[in-house]
């Protein structure tokens, strides 16, 4: 019987000598070396126990839901913010997700009387007031009328609204989670109001939900007639029970309330009703005491969401990718800058192509941190020439008495052992 040579890799110092030589000019550069172990791994070199059984049978998981070691990636809620669970608020985990769309299940909720379960059998939709023929649409009749598809960012007015006096949640989830990016699938509203016929003074709809709250909002015609869906779904699949099942209209650009979840009333009218939603809120007291309102649109903001107080740098000096959302309801993000020194420098980070109109950005910018302090903060810029504020530029017009739509620059201080801290520069 004649000998053979083993195959088993070896890990002598010759061999480790010339891996390291052959790729001393790419990987390990790129990698900062960490990938290569002076000592034999058994990650490598022995066959492992996943390896030496059947996986789980196809039918495990008719409807999959992420593997165990990312059950952290989870919405989350500030325990002082939500006193009962009928006015509740919770927040997308932006620190742990990467790209641009967000995962339906972890896609924050606001809900001003719970999540109703509303069964597509039991839905119906009225469109009435000054319309030629009030209408009423069965679940049925909607999948019907032609149908488009869009990805929108969806944000609450409140997002950041904790941090008009000073910096206060320790986290991009907390400081900017009440944000979601889905692309969503229903009828332009508009054809379904030409449907009714639209009557010459009909120049506002009052919109409301099937819930308690009904939440009910007033929108000019115009935005109603241009952009507006009336979807029934996200990512591709049914609109989830928390974000409007089986109907919600979703109105880009413009701040989150007025996108009306189980959507069941659209009423013309020829001014607005001025409903709670858009009087005693959503509506920002100024330092004067006069009343700012009518504030719609959502300017243009963004985020680094890693590093951040919830993602420390954990490798230490070397290559770390900082990276972010930025997002207009104005229109597209068309640069963000970073700056590591809470803003007296900047450097125009890579904004990922293919972005949609009124919908999330991604950017990332490629650093090699020498291990010292950061003050890092990132600049929006829109395709309206907008360019994102910092925080006292904001306080200096509005004063400190808002809640809503603080789009002002955020700042997180990356100390030398890599933790992150919420705070500002002045
Ligand atoms: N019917 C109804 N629609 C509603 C609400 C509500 O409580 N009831 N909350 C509004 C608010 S304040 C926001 S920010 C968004 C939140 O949408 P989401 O829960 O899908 O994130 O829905 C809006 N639409
Ligand atoms: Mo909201």
């Amino acid at each position: 019987m004649s000998e053979r040579p083993t195959e088993k890799p070896e890990f002598g110092p010759t061999r480790r000598g010339f891996l390291r030589a052959s790729v001393a000019g790419g990987a390990l550069v790129a990698t900062g070396g960490a990938a290569f172990a002076q000592t034999p791994d058994p990650l490598i070199t022995e066959v492992q126990p996943w390896a030496r059984v059947f996986g789980d049978g196809i039918d495990a998981t008719p409807y999959g839901m992420p593997i165990r070691f990312e059950t952290d990636v989870i919405r989350r809620n500030v325990p002082w913010l939500t006193a009962d669970v009928t006015s509740s608020i919770n927040f997308t985990p932006i620190h742990a997700l990467d790209g641009t769309i967000t995962p339906a299940g972890c896609g924050f909720e606001r809900h001003h009387s719970g999540a109703i379960e509303l069964a597509k059998e039991d839905y119906r939709l009225m469109i009435n007031g000054l319309v030629e023929t009030p209408l009423v649409f069965t679940y049925a009749d909607l999948e019907r009328f032609p149908r488009e598809s869009r990805v929108h960012f969806l944000e609450c007015a409140a997002n950041s609204g904790m941090e008009w006096a000073g910096a206060q949640l320790n986290g991009s989830q907390f400081t900017h989670g009440m944000v979601h990016n889905m692309e969503y699938t229903g009828i332009p509203l508009r054809l379904l109001l030409e449907e009714a016929g639209v009557k010459p003074e009909g120049k506002w709809i009052l919109v409301e939900g099937a819930d308690a709250s009904s939440n009910g909002r007033s929108i000019p015609m115009e935005k109603a007639l241009d952009d507006c869906l009336v979807a029934f779904k996200a990512n591709g699949e049914a609109l989830r029970k928390e974000h409007g099942y089986p109907v919600r209209l979703v109105v880009p650009g413009w701040e989150g309330n007025m996108w009306v979840k189980w959507l069941r009333r659209i009423e013309v009218g020829d001014m607005p009703w001025e409903t709670r939603e858009e009087t005693s809120k959503y509506t920002d007291t100024m330092a004067d005491g006069s009343a700012r309102k009518w504030t719609w649109i959502m300017d243009a903001k963004s985020v680094v969401t890693s590093p951040s107080p919830q993602m420390p740098i954990k490798s230490g000096p070397g290559p770390v990718v900082i990276t972010g959302l930025a997002w207009s309801g104005r229109g597209t993000i068309t640069r963000v800058d970073v700056s590591m020194d809470g803003g007296k420098t900047w450097h125009e980070a890579r904004l990922q192509p293919h972005s949609h109109d009124k919908a999330l950005h991604r950017f990332y910018f490629d650093h090699v941190w020498d291990g010292s302090e950061m003050l890092l903060q990132s600049r929006a810029t829109d395709s309206t020439g907008y360019v994102q504020p910092t925080k006292n530029a904001l306080r200096a017009i509005r004063g400190l008495n808002s809640v809503y739509h603080n789009n002002g620059i955020q700042t997180w201080w990356v100390k030398s052992d890599g933790e992150a801290e919420n705070v500002e520069v002045s």
